[in-house]
């Protein structure tokens, strides 16, 4: 032990001197190619500031050098975040699926582009980038066939697979727009999600396989497609061998596939049409298809995912979040095939078969670079270290983490343990309307400190700033408040799908001039950035956004429901957990057990089993301004058991409802239940 320590001290101190002396003789050429021509900038502090002071020559220069373009760009940003215009490399032409295959074809076809980890250990397929292009234009070829045009959007409900990757690159081919939808939503949130982005092809797979279960996924999509009229056509993959019902709207994927020509021509696409919409959570109850299009997006995800992992070629990148959210969007599919890379895709869970999964894969995989969310990381730890430890982790080379503050002691643990105290932990903040990542540790210089979760510094191109609740700018250290995004950048979202005035309102108009991200940070002594948490009504339950409005919605659907109200409190492995304070209408008696049991169900049903309440509270009343406003801020501090921390009550309508609820919520917690619920005010 004692030796150990010691030679990992000497290791540490010598790589810290040699470091030193690679950054005091910081080769720009080597470092950002590209970059090499930006005058007066010799090193990586003036890399940033150049990056923000003369954007348009930065953007420009990595476009050029990044992307391969069908016609260049005239002009690199037309932007005014006050009136929420933003473009980016208009008059360039493009095609993603070009950018992703095609000119990785030409130079290294038998590379591995995609290494499918199945959810059986042990089973990975492995796709080059030959056969990833051959699927993507056979497919392409298909939905063509079959009427799927320029501007048509399709919505893909599949696990991740080389196949669901195929078929977001077959709708970029084509240019068709892709939605990809979360295999876990229910049949009606993929309802809501199809009818609002209009598709009339849905792809998805006969049944899922995930830690060790099968899931229906087909037959989900049959009661989804009942409710959407718009759907004419259901691509179904085989996943596994059970046959399912095939309806005339159905069509076999693999099958019609192998008939198809295994050249596509790629669609031209201008730098601003739509590359997908992807639904996120936000504080009303409407889930909103943010937009993201073809150039700056698939830029700034390839230039974060080579920057901020220093993602190197030939290294395996293992980012193990599922494609239905934006971090498989950007860091499993578009910025590693963009950079050529090698990229998995994980179809399993953490703890399938047992809680050594992740470190069997990194050794099996030869993993490089992981990427995870602190939920996973918190659960992961209390099985202990040896789960680790069975494994040879040595080629790690960068931990990330993604979707939510990482507490100290999961940051600590995955350094210490997975990264052997070696592997810089990368704590990234960013979000779906962001397209990639915003604020990290790196890149910085390779010595430069790193603390425990914390995304201190703003990616090249970025500007976070602080504003108090007048909308000024914070301008001193040591300060926190409302995070704001004060320059434009390539990757971010450019509205929301058919509803550009509640993407104005949402981001543009609460701070104008910034784009507003709902969440609040402090800025430290030294100026890095720690991220506090959502400002808004949206919770956040093991990385995933869920928008408490949308939870009551369901809940007040339930006839014995007067109303409701949800908020989110913290768990020590979800980050979040949902609490529901439900009113109940008159004479409804019915055991609250039943009750509580049928309103889990109906949000499982209605959006998700993620988002199903740990806790329902059943109150009188709820706490409510004079005006009519539900004080979420006092049923938060009551979860909390802060009931010093209530605060101003003044505008409180009937103070004898918080002492109700205090009490509930303490029978609840000591396990007392009530008898049948009999009257209660509606
Ligand atoms: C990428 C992604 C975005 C919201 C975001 C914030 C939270 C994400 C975080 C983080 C603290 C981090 N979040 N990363 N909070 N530290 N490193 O997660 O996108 O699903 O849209 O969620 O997640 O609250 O606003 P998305």
């Amino acid at each position: 032990m004692w030796l150990r320590c010691t030679s990992k001290c000497v290791f540490a101190s010598l790589s810290r001197s040699y470091n030193n002396v690679l950054s005091r003789s910081f080769n720009i050429a080597a470092f950002m190619p590209e970059a090499a021509g930006f005058e007066g900038v010799s090193d990586r502090a003036a890399l940033q500031e150049f990056s923000l002071s003369n954007s348009d020559h930065f953007w420009a220069a990595v476009a050029r050098h990044r992307l391969t373009w069908i016609s260049p760009f005239h002009t690199v940003q037309d932007c005014d975040l006050s009136r929420g215009r933003i473009k980016w490399f208009e008059g360039g032409k493009l095609n993603v699926s070009v950018n992703c295959l095609d000119r990785h074809v030409h130079t290294c076809p038998e590379k591995v582009a995609l290494i499918w980890e199945r959810d059986e250990p042990g089973s990975e397929v492995k796709v080059t980038y030959r056969s990833l292009l051959d699927m993507t234009c056979r497919l392409g070829n298909l939905l063509r066939r079959r009427g799927v045009k320029k501007g048509d959007c399709v919505t893909i409900y599949m696990p991740p697979c080389p196949l669901a990757v195929a078929s977001m690159l077959a709708c970029a081919r084509i240019g068709a727009a892709h939605n990809v939808v979360f295999a876990g939503f229910s049949a009606e949130a993929l309802a809501e999600r199809i009818r609002d982005a209009q598709s009339s092809t849905v792809i998805t797979v006969n049944q899922g396989v995930r830690g060790g279960r099968v899931i229906e996924l087909k037959k989900t999509v049959d009661t989804a497609v009942e409710g959407c009229p718009s759907v004419k056509q259901v691509f179904v993959a085989m996943r596994t061998e059970n046959p399912v019902v095939m309806t005339d709207r159905d069509v076999s994927m693999e099958e019609e596939m192998k008939l198809e020509d295994a050249v596509c021509e790629p669609a031209a696409m201008d730098s601003e049409d739509v590359l997908f919409l992807l639904y996120t959570s936000g504080s009303t109850g409407k889930p909103k298809g943010l937009v993201h299009t073809q150039a700056g997006y698939l830029l700034y995800a390839l230039l974060t995912h080579r920057y901020v992992f220093s993602y190197h070629d030939g290294d395996v990148f293992g980012c193990v979040a599922d494609i239905g959210w934006i971090t498989g969007h950007s860091y499993s599919v578009y910025g590693p095939l963009a950079n050529g890379g090698t990229t998995v895709l994980f179809e399993s869970t953490p703890v399938y078969p047992n809680p050594g999964r992740y470190w069997e894969m990194v050794q099996r995989l030869r993993i490089n670079q992981f990427y995870g969310a602190p939920t996973a990381i918190r659960l992961l730890l209390k099985y202990g270290d040896h789960w680790v430890h069975k494994y040879d982790c040595s080629t790690l080379k960068t931990l990330g983490s993604v979707g939510e503050p990482i507490n100290t002691e999961a940051w600590e643990w995955y350094h210490r343990v997975v990264g052997d105290g070696r592997c810089p932990v990368v704590d990234t903040w960013w979000q779906t309307e962001t397209g990639g990542i915003c604020i990290a540790p790196r890149p910085s210089d390779p010595d430069a400190e790193i603390v425990p979760g914390m995304a201190m510094r703003p990616f090249f191109g970025m500007k976070p700033v602080l504003v108090d609740g007048e909308g000024k700018l914070l301008t001193s250290n040591n300060t926190s408040g409302p995070l704001c995004l004060a320059q434009p950048w390539p990757g971010m979202a450019r509205t929301i799908h058919n509803n550009h005035q509640r993407f104005i309102e949402t981001y543009c108009q609460p701070y104008p001039g910034y784009f507003f991200t709902g969440d609040g940070a402090h800025r430290s002594e030294e100026g890095y950035y720690q991220i506090t948490g959502r400002l808004d009504d949206v919770i956040n339950v093991s990385g995933h956004r869920l928008g408490t409005a949308e939870i009551e919605d369901v809940v007040n659907h339930c006839p014995a429901v007067a109303e409701s109200a949800v908020i989110g409190y913290s768990h020590d492995v979800k980050g979040q957990a949902v609490y529901a304070f439900v009113v109940l209408k008159k004479e409804v008696g019915v055991p609250e057990e039943d009750l509580s049991q049928l309103l889990k169900d109906m949000v499982s049903k209605s959006i998700a089993k993620y988002a199903c309440p740990d806790q329902i509270q059943f109150v009188q009343r709820l706490p409510k301004t004079r005006s009519g406003k539900i004080m979420r801020r006092v049923l938060r501090k009551v979860v909390e058991q802060d009931l010093g921390g209530l605060g101003d009550l003044s505008t409180l309508d009937d103070p004898a409802a918080v002492q109700e609820i205090v009490q509930g919520h303490q029978d609840l917690c000591s396990g007392e239940r009530h008898s049948p619920l009999k009257v209660h005010a509606s």
